[in-house]
């Protein structure tokens, strides 16, 4: 048996990893072969300097960017397998800069020794099924060779992420607009906009954490506009929202309200599409960002044809613990540890799922939902159980700390729900740490002054 990973981010390690943890133990396992884009492995977590094309010219797969912290708690993220403890022999601040966290993700899977399933550099091209053989075709193209080939394989899982092809509004005025004006995808480097006006469009987490840094590195002003609700967090003074962008005139923005701005420089915070041209229609998620994609039995198996799976293709709060949920389930079924129903039970299945994920009204229901259905999937495999409620939990306290202060939140501490141990602070605040690297992360803490006296109440 052969199975196809399309990218290996943390969603496609985490079946690596999956599928070694069975062989780990004396299982047989199929064949595997992991395609990925990039010349590296963490997805996202992979940092390029890159906008536009790549090296190859492929699009660039990365949307994260300099000075980039995680924005919640690393407690809400740990693998159950593999702790942050086991890591990095030290405990932590909670909020660490993303070099860390690609560490960590790197030190599972070096461990697994699954790196040698990966074909570097290969984007896939094209895949197909074929209703006769009852194989899928899979056409990459090798670009250290500069060739293309198709192989089959029994199985196929989808895990290129959805955080990378951009959406990308247009507003009157834009063709015309003096200043610069890019999506979040391509936003690199916050000291690019010191002494600006930034207007930034969007009210989710991109626009709250690019506005975050560009106040950080030294922005003169942000006007954040919202097109549904206002984030409504207490922002610095020189931080304003306000509601859709009209239009531009120049470099004055003009807003629904009737309110005007001078502004520099646009930066559409207005997420992202699934897209994955290279599946055959029938093969193809379609979705908006949210909790529970349709025709995704258990959130993975595609209903369709259930020889295919997608990791990680929902709304994340739960993020890596959720990927490794997914693909210990995935394995399971592949290895026909676990039966799948017909497809009307599968649908119905989802369907109350969905039904259940209209039903909610707010952030803390939605966190709700992500760990009960996390929790689902654990409980089917031998994925080592952790306290899905006691992660939940971190993720209420996450959401009160950004409330009461969203300059500070990265400040705040959690414990580890899978070793019980409590974060130490970093040795600066966030808002004063200007150096994201794991070096300058790791380098013997010196507390600010009353800094752990405020951890101690966090805690
Ligand atoms: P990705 O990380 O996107 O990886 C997908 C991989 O597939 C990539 O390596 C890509 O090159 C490869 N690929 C794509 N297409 C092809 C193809 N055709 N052929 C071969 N390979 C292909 N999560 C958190 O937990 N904490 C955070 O602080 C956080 N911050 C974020 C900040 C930003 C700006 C963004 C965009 C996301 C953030 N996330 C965060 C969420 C992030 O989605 C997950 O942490 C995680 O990276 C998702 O993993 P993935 O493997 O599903 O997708
Ligand atoms: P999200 O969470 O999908 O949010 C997209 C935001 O963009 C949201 O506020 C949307 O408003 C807004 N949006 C989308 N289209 C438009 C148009 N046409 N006009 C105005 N506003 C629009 O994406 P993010 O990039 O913030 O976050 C994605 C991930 O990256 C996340 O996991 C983070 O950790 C980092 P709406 O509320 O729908 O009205």
């Amino acid at each position: 048996m052969r199975v196809a990973i399309i990218g290996a981010g943390p969603s496609g390690l985490a079946q690596l990893r999956a599928f070694q943890s069975a062989q780990q133990q004396g299982h047989e396992i199929p064949e595997l072969v992991c395609y990925e884009k990039q010349s590296d492995w963490g997805g996202l977590w992979n940092y390029t300097w890159r906008t536009g094309l790549d090296e190859h010219g492929e699009p660039v797969h990365g949307s994260m960017y300099r000075y980039l912290w995680s924005n919640g708690p690393k407690e809400g993220l740990e693998f159950a397998d593999y702790s942050f403890d086991a890591h990095f022999g030290r405990p932590l601040a909670s909020y660490p800069p993303r070099e860390v966290l690609w560490d960590y993700i790197k030190g599972r899977v070096e461990k697994a020794d699954v790196r040698r399933y990966i074909r570097f550099n290969c984007p896939v091209r094209r895949v197909t099924y074929d209703e006769q053989s009852g194989l899928f075709s899979v056409t990459a193209h090798d670009h250290a060779t500069d060739t293309t080939s198709t192989e089959t394989f029994d199985h196929v899982v989808v895990a290129s992420g959805h955080f990378s092809t951009p959406n990308v509004p247009e507003f009157e005025g834009f063709d015309s607009f003096p200043g610069r004006i890019l999506h979040a995808h391509d936003f690199r480097d916050a000291t690019e906009f010191r002494g600006k006006d930034v207007l930034l469009i969007g009210s989710s987490y991109s626009a709250e954490d690019i506005g975050s840094q560009c106040y950080k590195y030294g922005a003169r002003s942000i006007t954040s506009s919202y097109r549904s609700g206002p984030m409504g967090f207490e922002w610095p003074d020189n931080w304003e929202e306000k509601p859709l962008l009209l239009k531009v005139n120049g470099n004055t923005a003009h807003f629904s309200d009737g309110t005007s701005k001078r502004i520099d420089a646009i930066i559409l915070c207005t997420g992202y599409q699934h897209y994955f041209p290279f599946l055959d229609e029938s093969l193809r998620l379609e979705t908006d960002n949210r909790l529970w994609p349709l025709n995704l039995y258990q959130g993975t198996v595609w209903e369709n044809n259930p020889k295919l799976f997608y990791l990680g293709m929902q709304d994340q709060w739960f993020t890596f613990n959720m990927f490794d949920a997914q693909a210990w389930y995935v394995r399971d079924v592949i290895l026909q540890r676990i039966a799948l129903p017909e497809q009307a039970a599968m649908r119905q299945h989802s369907l109350a799922w969905r039904q259940r994920e209209d039903e909610i009204v707010d952030v803390p229901g939605m966190i709700g939902f992500q760990g009960d259905y996390v929790h689902s999937l654990i409980e089917q495999t031998d994925y080592p159980s952790f306290d899905i409620e006691g992660v939940k939990q971190i993720f209420l306290d996450w959401m009160q700390h950004k409330e009461e202060n969203i300059m500070t939140f990265r400040d705040r501490l959690y414990r580890s729900v899978i070793t019980g141990t409590m974060a130490t602070p970093h040795h600066s605040r966030w808002l004063e740490a200007m150096d994201d690297s794991m070096a300058s992360y790791l380098a013997s803490p010196v507390p600010a002054a009353g800094f752990k006296d405020e951890a101690r109440q966090s805690a």
